[in-house]
């Protein structure tokens, strides 16, 4: 049974812009505009200091942004990274994306392409990521190596299905809090941080990117799919087998997390943390909370309570 329409994202403070998606689905729009409603609203809240405004800065106390966009239909992608005062990112990675040369851009470039097409173009830095960071900076005194604060980070992922069974991906993050000027991770990079392909399903990552990237997850993620698996088994096995890997070679990872949605519309996610909230909508269900944890490498997913939603402290 495939459903009509159906979203995933990852953490908690995509539930609101996920409702709007939800709304949006039901009035007939489209799965690329619901993705990019969704992705906006962390965008332009300045709650949310990982994503789009209020981002929190590089160790030079300057915003840096990525964003990255596909179309699982033609396999059409647009991404920028290191930006730094282009509102909406995640707009400009999917405008890109109809262009078959030069759909990857970056910093000045970037920039230069947003503003002349249009798009918003706003200071990102706000003061409340600048006390952030001059606390952080006060921490980190004597030795400091670009050692980016560990829990500052979290990126707002989408994938999306529509009537059609097409499938969209999207990913908008300001990157790790203090990483290095010029430093991209992997939410830009397709088929690691987002990939998509309509024949098959979608995904995505969060987390470490450069630990991401050392496995090219999501595109193994959707391989997994089409070669039969579900989104919950594929993004599991994926996981695991990348996390072995790691171990063999002698090296720690930092946290991990994916979801993927199968062309179906049945989803799936798995983590290396102890918790990792998600949400997901389709025509039967609102949008809803979800938990994805790991107990020694055993994945469980259940629908968010109001106790875990009492306790959890994150984005
Ligand atoms: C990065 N993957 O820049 C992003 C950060 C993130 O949860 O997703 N954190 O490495």
């Amino acid at each position: 049974m495939s459903a009509k329409y159906a979203m995933i994202s990852t953490w908690k403070m995509s539930l609101a812009g996920m409702r709007k998606a939800k709304r949006l689905m039901e009035s007939g729009g489209s799965a690329r505009d619901a993705l990019a409603a969704a992705i906006t609203d962390v965008e332009d809240d300045p709650a949310f200091h990982s994503v789009g405004y209020s981002g929190l800065p590089n160790a030079r106390g300057e915003v840096e942004l990525d964003a990255g966009f596909m179309n699982g239909r033609d396999l059409s992608f647009g991404a920028v990274s290191g930006v730094k005062n282009i509102q909406n990112p995640i707009l400009v990675a999917r405008e890109l994306s109809g262009l078959a040369r030069s759909c990857f851009l970056t910093a000045a470039g970037a920039e230069s392409y947003a503003a002349a097409h249009g798009f918003a173009m706003r200071n990102m830095l706000t003061e409340d990521a600048l006390a952030a960071y001059r606390r952080e900076m006060a921490k980190q005194t004597a030795v400091r190596e670009a050692d980016p604060a560990a829990d500052a980070h979290d990126t707002v992922c989408v994938v999306a299905q529509d009537t059609d069974a097409e499938l969209y991906a999207g990913v908008s993050t300001s990157g790790l809090f203090m990483k290095h000027p010029g430093r991209v991770g992997d939410s830009p990079v397709i088929g690691s941080g987002f990939y998509c392909d309509s024949t098959a399903g979608g995904a995505a990552a969060t987390g470490f990117g450069e630990d991401v990237m050392r496995g090219c997850l999501s595109v193994r993620i959707v391989g997994r799919i089409a070669a039969g698996r579900s989104p919950q088994e594929a993004c599991e096995e994926v996981l695991e087998a990348h996390l072995a890997r790691l171990a063999d070679a002698g090296y720690t990872p930092g946290n991990i997390s994916v979801i993927a949605l199968g062309r179906d519309g049945r989803f799936g996610a798995a983590t290396n943390r102890a918790e990792f909230p998600f949400v997901v909508f389709d025509e039967a269900r609102e949008a809803t909370l979800m938990v994805c944890r790991s107990d020694g490498g055993r994945i469980r997913v259940e629908e968010a309570d109001a106790a875990w939603l009492e306790s959890y402290k994150g984005d």
